[in-house]
């Protein structure tokens, strides 16, 4: 397929209501949207990079810069046959994965949309209705923590995952598991811990969690394995893993039991499906992890959550728990803490709502 242009688009969205974690509260989601014109078709896709580089060293701004000046200059105007082809012309980028992944996740939406398939078919998952969780933000107090954690269970979702801080863990935890003892539970540190807090860790193995997300730092694996050895409650690596080598190491090293597959963080669908083929070799699950996406970037997880390891409920929750007003024309409202996979047209299944886009933008620029 031929590109012809690439058009890039910031918009800025203001949360329903401001999500607290251990890095950052995001009140102001300001996002990339990418639009591929490649072989006569429009492919679309999110960039999920944030505003502040607390995540991930990437950002809003640094996904526009290299976009245009390094990205766009290699693919425009070339011709690939495959989303390997797109990649390797774009290897001699080092790291900016979340800026490359919009552009060959974009690439994917043009395939599926020229052969005429929904993506899901093309990226080799099976159709079928997605299980989601929801990820609560670091709430005001422990009461509202469990009104929101019960809030979840009564709208029908299928696992809660609490974000936890130094001096916020324990105690929101332990009240959650017992105003609902049988909901499936985990938490999510962000990077927030360090080795010598193991002992705090530890007493979060008395809570049945399904898993504790990447308690220590963002570019660590040895130090997981060291404290995986000494808690019961399997460790879910986020943060750590970019590629399929990152999940053999931590795998091979014990330093989790669990994958979260970020599509943006892994540089695209290709290699988060190899992420998915490690893991399984391994024996250990993965799910879809969410980065407050819109519409977009929030079909794009569904079709990938139709990959066979994906067994655990993703953080693919309603678009209406985050936005007024989205910037897709179709709704993806979970029922029953079941998500459709979006299957307007062929691709991604899902459309622009093209006045609300307008109204939330604030650059584009057609390369
Ligand atoms: O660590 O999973 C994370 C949001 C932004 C950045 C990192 C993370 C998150 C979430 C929210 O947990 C998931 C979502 O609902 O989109
Ligand atoms: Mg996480």
């Amino acid at each position: 397929m031929k590109i012809e242009a690439l058009e890039l688009r910031e918009v800025s969205l203001p949360m329903r209501t401001p999500f607290r974690t251990s890095f950052a509260v995001e009140t102001d989601r300001r996002l990339l949207l990418v639009t591929l014109h490649a072989g006569g078709e429009e492919g679309l896709a999110e960039c999920v990079a944030g505003s502040f580089p607390g995540y991930s060293p990437e950002t809003t701004d640094t996904a526009w810069t290299i976009l245009e000046r390094h990205v766009a200059p290699r693919i425009v105007g070339a011709s690939f046959a495959t989303p390997d082809e797109l990649l390797a012309a774009l290897a001699p980028i080092r790291g900016h994965d979340m800026a490359v992944a919009a552009v060959e996740m974009a690439f994917w939406d043009a395939q599926a949309k020229a052969l005429g398939v929904p993506l899901w078919q093309l990226l080799g998952g099976h159709e079928r209705p997605v299980p989601v969780g929801v990820s609560l933000g670091i709430q005001e107090s422990v009461e509202a923590t469990v009104d929101a954690a019960r809030r979840a269970v009564d709208e029908g979702y299928r696992r809660v995952k609490l974000k936890i801080a130094p001096g916020w863990d324990v105690a929101p935890v332990a009240a959650v598991r017992e105003a609902l003892p049988d909901v499936p539970l985990s938490v999510d540190a962000n990077s927030a811990y360090r080795l010598t807090d193991a002992r705090v860790l530890h007493q979060l193995d008395a809570f049945d969690l399904q898993y504790v997300e990447q308690p220590l730092a963002h570019d660590d694996l040895v130090d997981h394995a060291t404290l995986q050895e000494q808690v019961t409650t399997p460790i879910c690596l986020d943060e750590s893993i970019h590629s399929p080598e990152d999940a053999r190491k931590g795998l091979e090293l014990g330093a989790g039991r669990v994958i979260n597959v970020k599509v943006g963080r892994v540089r695209g669908f290709r290699r988060a499906r190899m992420v998915h083929d490690v893991a399984r070799a391994f024996g250990a699950p993965v799910w879809c992890g969410g980065m407050l996406e819109t519409g977009v970037g929030r079909a794009a997880n569904l079709h990938l959550s139709t990959l066979e390891n994906f067994t655990l409920p993703g953080d693919t929750a309603s678009g209406s728990r985050y936005w007024t007003r989205d910037l897709i024309e179709q709704e993806l409202e979970a029922v029953d803490g079941l998500q459709t996979v979006p299957a307007d047209g062929p691709g991604i299944g899902v459309t622009l709502d093209r006045a609300r886009v307008d109204a939330v933008t604030t650059r584009t620029l057609t390369l």
